[in-house]
């Protein structure tokens, strides 16, 4: 392996994430010595939890698209690095798909759709949520739901990001609002437009919560038990 190889390798297992998501932004324009690098990283990851870094690792061999990493991550991550559990028999691979394409907007509808699923039918038909059908929701499911928004977007999205901004300002909505950028000044975000589907948006930016019907549900979604540790 060329100095190069040598040193992305060990910045990819180095303990910072910065330096680990930089070394996989470099490792995937080595061509396929980089990409085995990335393999090697994977395989030694089977038995961790799953972090943003694996799911970028994943991300990256399913978009490098070559029949070896399709191969690879077809034998070792069939449905990817964060294990679909769910109490109810509920499927989150599709979610997960979406949010390995970094298809964001797509994945934030599918997200409302498998809350109003765990909720039950009279839900889906509704298409939004009382607070206390958010209640009674498992604690595996909401944890599966939120690991996929983590692990599949460097750590910037998901209920337990806007839960710690929440607490980091005392749980005042409206100055969680400002930061995860739902709101400036006065003024609502408008959906879908406003909303900024990628990652330059603000951390705990997604997934969305409408506010329309009142903040009980983010509430009793943040203060679920799958986030408290
Ligand atoms: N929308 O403004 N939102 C919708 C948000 C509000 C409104 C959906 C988020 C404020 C209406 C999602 C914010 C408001 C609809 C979100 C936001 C408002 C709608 C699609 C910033 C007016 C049409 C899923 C807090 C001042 C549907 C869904 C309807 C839809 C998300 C209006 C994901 C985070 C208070 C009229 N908005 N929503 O829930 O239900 O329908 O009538 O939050």
């Amino acid at each position: 392996l060329s100095m190069d190889l040598n040193q992305l390798r060990s910045q990819l297992n180095s303990d910072s994430q910065t330096q680990q998501l930089k070394a996989i932004a470099s490792l995937v324009t080595q061509g396929e010595l980089g990409l085995d690098i990335l393999i090697e990283f994977l395989t030694n990851q089977q038995t961790q939890t799953p972090t943003p870094v694996s799911g970028q690792v994943y991300q990256a061999l399913y978009t490098a698209n070559l029949p070896k990493t399709k191969e690879f991550l077809e034998t070792h991550f069939p449905t990817g690095v964060v294990p679909l559990n769910s109490l109810v028999g509920a499927d989150y691979f599709p979610l997960q798909q979406e949010l390995a394409q970094q298809n964001f907007q797509a994945a934030d509808l599918l997200t409302l759709r498998n809350l109003c699923e765990l909720a039950g039918s009279a839900a889906v038909k509704r298409n939004w949520l009382y607070f206390s059908e958010v209640d009674r929701f498992p604690v595996a499911d909401l944890q599966t739901i939120d690991t996929l928004w983590r692990v599949h977007s460097q750590g910037q999205f998901g209920y337990t990001v806007q839960r710690e901004i929440w607490l980091g300002v005392g749980k005042n909505w409206d100055k969680l609002w400002q930061k995860i950028g739902w709101r400036s000044d006065r003024t609502w975000t408008r959906y879908p437009q406003g909303f900024t589907w990628d990652l330059s948006a603000p951390r705990g930016h997604l997934p969305l919560s409408n506010q329309l019907r009142g903040r009980r549900v983010i509430e009793a979604l943040l203060n679920h038990p799958a986030f408290d540790k």
